[in-house]
C-alpha cells in the first residue's frame, strides 16, 4: 500500500471518514473499509471486495442520516405511513444511493484516483429481486418517493432468501436458476435480532371469562415461529430524510427443540427449525396468486402479523395509548396479499388489548387503505375457508363476524336483494367455500384506489361495482408513477446530464414538471443532434452487452423496437411476433423492399408453471434464430431476446429504446409502469388505449404516440356478441400466412407441432383478441416506420415525450396519496452538509 493510501492516524485532523462527503474523505473511507471490513488491501482485493468497500462507504453516510431521521420521527410523534407489500423490487442500491447522497461525481473522482474502474464496481452488485414485476417495482419507487418527499414511512415486507429466479435461455427455452442473492452478504441491511415477534399457526380457539367477567376468545395455536427484522435504510433524493424498509425473516422460535433432541430425535428437532425457516425461504415466481398454496398463505400471514405487532410496539413506545393507533399510522395494502392485516389488527385489539368490537373496528377501518392492481379474474385472490380454518382459526372467526355485520348493513341498504348480498359477501359460496380477499380489503379500508384512470373506472363499474354503489366516497384513482432518480439519473446518466444542463441544476429530479423546459429545444437542430447522440450511445452500450451475452449483433442504426415486461398472453408478445413474421415475409417476397432497419428486442420472465408463456419465449427465440441467420435478410432486421430481465438489465434497455411496445388488450393492463420508463427515456410508444397508456398519450400529445386497436368498450362489446378469431384468420390472407408459417415448421426445424398449442389457441379461442387487433397494429407500425425515416420529426417527438412526462413521476403519485388518502405531512430532517444537489 502506498503512503497516500495508508489510513492516517486517528489523531490527525481530517474530515470524518464515516460521514465526510468530499472526494478526499470518500477515498480515505474507502481504503479504511476495504481494510477494516473486508480485511483486504488493494492488490489482493477481489472485485467483490472492491464493491463491498464502496457499499460500506455509502452505507456509513446513510446510517448517519438514518439515525438523525429516526430521532426526529420519534421525538415529534410523526404520523407515519406503513406500506405493506409482499414484494419490493429494489434494484441495485449503490448507484442510487450515491445519487441520492449527491456524491456521484466525488465518488467517481475518488475511484479514479484510487485507480478503480467505477463502472465495474457498480456492476458487481447483485440486485435484491424480492418481487416479480410491476407491483413490486412500484413499491420500490414509492419508498424512494416517500423519502424524497420527506414523509415518515416504513415499508414492511418479507426478506425472501431466494428472490425471483434468474433466467437463462438454453436452446431458446427459459431455464430458471435459483437466486441466491444473499450468498455474498448484503451490506445494505442491518439485522435486528432484538426486534422479533412470535407468529402462530393452527390449533383452536377457546372462550373464557376475563377478570371483569367478560366473555373473551383466545387462540391456542399448534405452532409458533418467530419473525426477525432486517432493516434497509431508504434515503430520499436531495434530503437527509431516511425511511425504513423492514423485512421479516422467519425462524424457529427456539433454534432446536431440545426435548425432541434429548430423546434422540435429532431429525425431529431440526425439522421444526426447517419448517419455520421455509416460510420466508422463497418468493412465489408468479404474478398471479398461487391457488390454495398453504405456504403462500403462511407467508402472507407471517409478514402481516410481524408488521402489525411491530406497529403496535412502536406506537406504545412513543405516543400510545392504543386507542390512538390510527392517528399514528395509516397502512396501505399493496394489493390483497397483506389483506389479512385487517383481521390481525382486529385480533390483537380484541384479544390482546381487550377492546370491544366497535372500537376495534373503528380503529382498523381508519387505519387501512387498499390499492387494487388488477381486474383479471385469475389474479383476484381467494383462500379456501377450510385452509383458513386449519391455519388461522381465530382470523376466520373474525372474518365471519366482519362479514355478518357488513351484510346486515347491505341488507338494510339494498332491501330484499339477496343476489347482491351473495355477490358482496366476503365468502364465496360457489364450489369450495372461499374467502374473497378483495372484499375483505374493501370492507376493512376507508379508501380504495385503482392505479390508472381507466383501471379505477373499471374497478368501480365491474369487479367492485356493488361496493361502489354502497360507498362511492371510498373509491378513488391514483395513477402510478416511477422514480426519475432510478429511471433517468441512474439508468441514463447522459440524458440526466443534458436535462440538468437545460434546467440549470438537478432539481428537476424531484420536480419532474421541470422537464417541460425541454420543449423549447424540440426543434433546435443542434439540440436534436445531441439528443440523437445520447440515444445512439445508449444503443451502442446495449448492443455491446447483447453481443457479449447472446451473440446477437445489433446495429445502432436500426430502430430499436423493445417489448420488455413479464411474458403473459394478455400483454400480447405474440402480436409483436406476428408483425416480425410479416416483415420477414415481405423481405422474402421482395428482398429489395424498402424497409426501415429494425432490431426487435424482447425481455421478460415467464412464470415457471405458465406453459403458454414459456412457449412464447421459445417462439421468439426460434424466430430470431431463423431471421438472424437468413442471408437474404442481411441484417435489415434482427430479433433478440435479452435474458434475465430485471431492474439492472431494464436500466440498459430503457435508454436504448426507440420504440416502446405497450400492446396489451384494452382493459387488461391495470396501469403499466414500463410504459412510463420508456417514454421518460425518449422512446415513442406504440400502444393500445389501456392502463396508463391513455394518460401518457394525453400528456405527450396524440401526434406523438402511435395508437392502434380496440378500446376497452369495444373489446367488451365484441366479446359480449361472441368473438370469432377464426373469421380473422380466414378473412386476412397475410395473417393466415403468418400463422401458417409458424405451423409450417420453419421456426422449429420441421417440427410442425411444437408451436401448435400457441397457434391453435389464437385461431380458436384468442381470449386476448390478438387477431382482432392484428391489422390495426400493422398499420400503426407503418406509421412508426415513416416517422422514423424523418430524423428531425422523430427526434422532436422523442424530446416532447420526455418533456411531458412530469406527471408520471412516483413523487406525484405519492403526493396524491399523502394529500387525498393518507393525510400525512412532510417532516424534513435538517440537512447536514452541502452536496451536488
Ligand atoms: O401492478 C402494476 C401495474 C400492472 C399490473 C401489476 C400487477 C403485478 O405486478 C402483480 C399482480 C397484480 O395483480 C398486478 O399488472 O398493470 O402497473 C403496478 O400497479
Amino acid at each position: 500500500m502506498s503512503k497516500a493510501q495508508r489510513p492516517k492516524s486517528p489523531c490527525e485532523p481530517r474530515e470524518p471518514t464515516r460521514t465526510g462527503m468530499s472526494k478526499e474523505a470518500l477515498k480515505q473511507a474507502y481504503i479504511d473499509n476495504l481494510f477494516f471490513i473486508q480485511g483486504r488491501f488493494r492488490e489482493v482485493a477481489t472485485p467483490h471486495d472492491l464493491y463491498m468497500a464502496a457499499a460500506f462507504t455509502a452505507r456509513d453516510r446513510l446510517l448517519e442520516r438514518w439515525v438523525r431521521s429516526a430521532q426526529l420521527f420519534k421525538s415529534s410523534h410523526a404520523r407515519t405511513v406503513c406500506y405493506l407489500s409482499a414484494e419490493y423490487l429494489l434494484g441495485p442500491h449503490l448507484a442510487k444511493t450515491l445519487i441520492n447522497l449527491g456524491i456521484t461525481q466525488a465518488a467517481r473522482e475518488a475511484a479514479e484516483e484510487l485507480e478503480l474502474d467505477f463502472t465495474a464496481v457498480l456492476e458487481e452488485e447483485e440486485e435484491p429481486g424480492l418481487g416479480n414485476g410491476g407491483l413490486g417495482r412500484l413499491a420500490a419507487c414509492f419508498m424512494d418517493s416517500l423519502a424524497t418527499l420527506r414523509i415518515p414511512a416504513i415499508g414492511y415486507g418479507i426478506r425472501y432468501e431466494f428472490g425471483i429466479f434468474d433466467q437463462r435461455i438454453e436452446d431458446g427455452w427459459q431455464v430458471e436458476v435459483s437466486d441466491n442473492w444473499l450468498r455474498n452478504g448484503n451490506p445494505w441491511e442491518i439485522p435486528r435480532p432484538k426486534i422479533c415477534f412470535p407468529v402462530c399457526y393452527g390449533g383452536h380457539t377457546e372462550r373464557y371469562r376475563d377478570a371483569d367477567d367478560q366473555w373473551r376468545t383466545r387462540w391456542v395455536p399448534a405452532m409458533v415461529i418467530q419473525g426477525m427484522a432486517y432493516d434497509t435504510p431508504i434515503l430520499g433524493f436531495g434530503t437527509d430524510n431516511v425511511n425504513l424498509l423492514r423485512l421479516w425473516k422467519s425462524e424457529a422460535a427456539e433454534s432446536l427443540d431440545f426435548q425432541a433432541f434429548n430423546i434422540g430425535d435429532y431429525y425431529g428437532a431440526v425439522h421444526a427449525k426447517i419448517e419455520a425457516e421455509t416460510i420466508s425461504k422463497i418468493l412465489y415466481p408468479n404474478d398471479e396468486p398461487e391457488a390454495g398454496k398453504e405456504l403462500r398463505l403462511k407467508q402472507q400471514y407471517f409478514f402481516v402479523s410481524c408488521s402489525i405487532q411491530d406497529m403496535i410496539r412502536l406506537h406504545l413506545n412513543t405516543v400510545g395509548p392504543i386507542e390512538r393507533f390510527d392517528r399514528k399510522f395509516v397502512a396501505q395494502l399493496n394489493d390483497t396479499h397483506p389483506a389479512l392485516a385487517i383481521a390481525e389488527l382486529m385480533r390483537l385489539l380484541l384479544d390482546e388489548h381487550g377492546m370491544d368490537w366497535e372500537q376495534a373496528w373503528g380503529i382498523t377501518h381508519r387505519t387501512f387503505c387498499y390499492t387494487n392492481h388488477t381486474l383479471l379474474p385469475e389474479a383476484l385472490e381467494t383462500w379456501p375457508v377450510a385452509l383458513l380454518e386449519r391455519l388461522l382459526p381465530r382470523h376466520l372467526e373474525i372474518i365471519y363476524e366482519i362479514n355478518q355485520r357488513f351484510l346486515d348493513q347491505v341488507r338494510i341498504r339494498f332491501f330484499a336483494d339477496d343476489a347482491r348480498v351473495a355477490r358482496m359477501s366476503l365468502i364465496g359460496e360457489d364450489g369450495e367455500r372461499q374467502v374473497r380477499m378483495a372484499h375483505l380489503a374493501v370492507v376493512g379500508s376507508h379508501q380504495v384506489n385503482g392505479v390508472a384512470e381507466l383501471h379505477s373506472e373499471l374497478v368501480r363499474t365491474t369487479i367492485l361495482r356493488d361496493f361502489h354503489d354502497l360507498w362511492p366516497e371510498r373509491f378513488t384513482n391514483v395513477t402510478n408513477g416511477v422514480s426519475p432518480r432510478r429511471f433517468i439519473m441512474v439508468s441514463n446518466p447522459r440524458l440526466g446530464r443534458l436535462i440538468s444542463e437545460v434546467c440549470g441544476n438537478t432539481s428537476w429530479a424531484r420536480d419532474l414538471e421541470q422537464l417541460r423546459r425541454l420543449e423549447e429545444h424540440a426543434d433546435d437542430p443542434a439540440f436534436q443532434a445531441r439528443w440523437r447522440e445520447i440515444k445512439s450511445a445508449a444503443k451502442r452500450d446495449l448492443a455491446d452487452w447483447m453481443a457479449a451475452r447472446t451473440g446477437v449483433d445489433l446495429d445502432p442504426v436500426q430502430l430499436f423496437d423493445v417489448q420488455a415486461k413479464r411474458i403473459h398472453e394478455y400483454k400480447r408478445q405474440h402480436l409483436n411476433v406476428l408483425h416480425i413474421i410479416r416483415t420477414y415475409q415481405r423481405i422474402k417476397q421482395d428482398p429489395n423492399h424498402d424497409l426501415v432497419p429494425r432490431a426487435f428486442i424482447f425481455g421478460g420472465k415467464a412464470a415457471p408453471g405458465y406453459f403458454a408463456a414459456k412457449l412464447l419465449i421459445k417462439l421468439i427465440n426460434a424466430v430470431a434464430e431463423v431471421i438472424n441467420h437468413d442471408p437474404e435478410v442481411n441484417g435489415t432486421i434482427r430479433v433478440a431476446f435479452m435474458p434475465d430481465f430485471n431492474v439492472k438489465n431494464g436500466q440498459r434497455l430503457y435508454p436504448a429504446a426507440d420504440l416502446s411496445e405497450q400492446i396489451s388488450l384494452a382493459g387488461k393492463e391495470a396501469s403499466g409502469t414500463g410504459n412510463m420508463k420508456f417514454s421518460m427515456n425518449g422512446a415513442l410508444t406504440i400502444g393500445t388505449l389501456d392502463g396508463a397508456n391513455i394518460e401518457i398519450r394525453r400528456a405527450v400529445g396524440e401526434e406523438n404516440f402511435f395508437l392502434f386497436g380496440m378500446d376497452a368498450e369495444t373489446v367488451a362489446h365484441r366479446q359480449a356478441e361472441g368473438y370469432r378469431p377464426w373469421d380473422h384468420y380466414h378473412g386476412d390472407p397475410e395473417l393466415r400466412a403468418d400463422i401458417d408459417l409458424i405451423n409450417s415448421g420453419l421456426f422449429s426445424h420441421g417440427d410442425t407441432s411444437l408451436f401448435r398449442p400457441l397457434t391453435d389457441q389464437l385461431v380458436n379461442h384468442d381470449p386476448f383478441m390478438v387477431l382482432a387487433d392484428y391489422r390495426a397494429y400493422l398499420e400503426a407500425q407503418e406509421h412508426v416506420s415513416s416517422a422514423y425515416r424523418d430524423p428531425a420529426r422523430w427526434t422532436r417527438m422523442s424530446i416532447l415525450n420526455v418533456a411531458r412526462m412530469g406527471h408520471f413521476s412516483s413523487d406525484r403519485a405519492i403526493r396524491e396519496y399523502a394529500e387525498r388518502i393518507w393525510a400525512v405531512e412532510p417532516l424534513p430532517v435538517e440537512s447536514g452538509q452541502e452536496t451536488e444537489h
